[in-house]
């Protein structure tokens, strides 16, 4: 079966069945190169007719087989040790006799289910873009339970192939960080030749495990720290017992230096890793940096990717601001091979720093307070840096699940299944964070149940702040349905001075459900409890905005 050809839009129901159904066929499909962990040795469940299953548990029994009720229609079987190798040999030989006994229906292995798949890495339970369990990042915001990249479920699926080359663009990556070094991308002609000599003629010398096109030679290592963070997030070597676990516990990394110590790096070259990323067999390019100037050289040399296959992702940008109307490349160049990418914090909001663009923005990933490996050791890092690799190591992760996936198919997988988050809508054109199982199995996540939009009863309703408002307002502004349980209200406009002018929304006890500030045009504020939500808005002492217009009420 073809995970690909799923149907969209499925319930969460079928979501489960789908699930259970792949293991059984994936399996099926691999009789002969079965993971002997994945079932009971010997053992099969045949599902048979109920007015049978005497005459076979007599028939087996002759056959010095053991078989067991499971219940009227469903039997185990069990072989003996001997018959047991025989089995081990030949599971689908098996398989079929049993299926060709009268009253037999299904045969299948005793297969073993795991619980979710989560790494013994000791620092793991600190990485909660992975896995979101409500605990508090290094900044003592406490999360939401669940606002996570849902990466457990996909490690029963895949964790990851060497097969998969992914190069990190960026200040060069550190293989002498353990959790690293096992997932260096390493040019072997290189590795086993001789100094400053180039061993497998690819125009660059000594390039073992990638390029410094700084530096101008083939020592790549991280004089920064950036990327070997980013290379973290994709490919830390997992469930080692030490350190952090990467999205893809197994991956090959390869190390592409344009970025200086200082964090700073020329389009030329960048052009040269690009290029160099493009003809050394990377299939996925994690591209973590950009800027404000319109290059058609450097947009010219991420076509080239294209035209070779290569997904590109980047990230949108830290200046809070929206690339619709003032662009950030190389993210907003209108390429089908690139991926960008916001930043989202541990609940569920888009990081104040974050770009966003609702069309030129695609998708969001945990960015905020993100722990992963430096040459220093183990830091915490926020910005759409830290978003990108997450989307980046996804679809490294798809590529090993399904390694015929195209440039195309892997952008349009983790794009189309996005978790649909109601504050990303129209900000980001998949209104959704990435979700890792969802991706790898082509189902879209449901909707988001704290979407305002799906209260029952929606209003036109008019209330406006002054426009501009004044320096150092403070004013309140209330909205009563008298009975309702809970209560919303759509802006049709919101605009005030980033991070200096704000609207707080309240209840009617006082307690503050959110602080918006910045841009939030066409947006829901959060749903309140009680029938009130009170709108508090302040501002210093100069640059003042549009302020806010109200258009809609919903509540229930
Ligand atoms: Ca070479
Ligand atoms: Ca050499
Ligand atoms: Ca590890
Ligand atoms: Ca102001």
């Amino acid at each position: 079966m073809n995970l690909s050809k799923i149907p969209k839009g499925s319930s969460p129901l079928f979501l489960v069945y789908i699930f259970a159904f792949s293991l059984f066929t994936r399996s099926a499909n691999s009789f002969q190169t079965i993971d002997e962990n994945s079932f009971v040795p010997g053992e099969f469940l045949l599902q048979v007719k109920p007015e049978k299953r005497l005459a076979l548990q007599k028939f087996f029994k002759n056959q010095k087989m053991k078989s067991k009720k499971i219940n009227e229609s469903t039997l185990l079987l069990k072989f003996n040790s001997k018959s047991r190798e025989s089995f081990q040999a030949d599971v689908l030989n098996v398989v079929t006799n049993l299926k060709s006994l009268a009253g037999v229906e299904i045969v299948e292995p005793n297969y073993i289910y795991h619980i979710s798949q989560a790494p013994n890495d000791p620092m793991y339970s600190q990485l909660w873009g992975l896995h979101n369990s409500g605990q508090t990042d290094s900044s003592g915001s406490v999360g939401i339970k669940g606002v996570d990249i849902n990466v457990e479920n996909a490690w029963n699926l895949s964790t990851g192939s060497k097969d998969v080359v992914i190069a990190v663009i960026d200040t060069g990556v550190d293989f002498k960080i353990p959790d690293l070094n096992e997932n260096a991308w390493t040019n072997l002609p290189e590795a086993k030749g001789l100094p400053q000599v180039d061993d497998d003629s690819n125009g660059y010398i000594d390039d073992i495990h990638g390029f410094n096109f700084v530096a101008d030679n083939g020592d790549a290592t991280d004089d920064n720290g950036h990327g070997s963070h980013c290379s973290g997030t994709i490919g830390a070597k997992g469930n080692d017992k030490y350190g952090v676990a990467g999205i893809n516990w197994d991956t090959r990394i390869m190390a592409v230096k344009f970025i200086a110590h200082d964090g700073t790096g020329t389009l030329a070259n960048a052009v040269k890793a690009i290029d160099y990323a493009r003809k050394n067999g990377a299939r996925i390019m994690s591209n973590s940096w950009g800027g404000s100037s319109d290059s058609q050289i450097l947009k010219q040399a991420i076509e080239e990717a294209e035209k070779s296959g290569i997904l590109f992702v980047a990230a949108a940008g830290n200046d809070g601001t929206d690339n619709d109307k003032s662009a950030f490349y190389p993210a907003s160049y209108q390429l089908d091979n690139i991926i960008s990418v916001a930043a989202l914090n541990n609940r569920a909001r888009l990081s104040n720093f974050s770009n966003f663009g609702r069309s030129t923005t695609h998708i969001a990933a945990p960015g905020e307070y993100i722990l992963s490996t430096t040459p220093k050791g183990f830091e915490t890092l926020s910005g759409t840096s830290m978003a990108t690799p997450h989307v980046s190591g996804v679809a490294a992760l798809l590529l090993s699940y399904d390694p015929q996936l195209n440039f195309r198919e892997l952008k349009a997988r983790i794009l189309d299944n996005a978790r649909p988050l109601f504050r990303l809508k129209n900000k980001i054109s998949s209104g959704g964070m990435l979700d890792a199982f969802a991706t790898l199995m082509n189902i879209k996540p449901g909707p988001d149940e704290n979407d305002p939009a799906l209260l029952k009863n929606h209003e036109a309703s008019l209330l406006a702040s002054p426009h501009p408002y004044a320096n150092s307002v403070d004013q309140t502004f209330k909205i009563t349905k008298p009975g309702a349980k809970k209560i919303a209200i759509h802006f049709a406009r919101f605009e005030t001075e980033p991070n200096y002018d704000f609207v707080e929304v309240l209840d009617a006890n006082g307690k503050s459900y959110d602080k918006m500030s910045g841009y939030h045009n066409d947006q829901y504020s959060e749903i309140v409890e009680g029938d009130s939500i009170i709108l508090h808005m302040t501002s210093d002492k100069s640059i003042n905005g549009y302020g806010f217009d109200i258009d809609e009420t919903l509540f229930e």
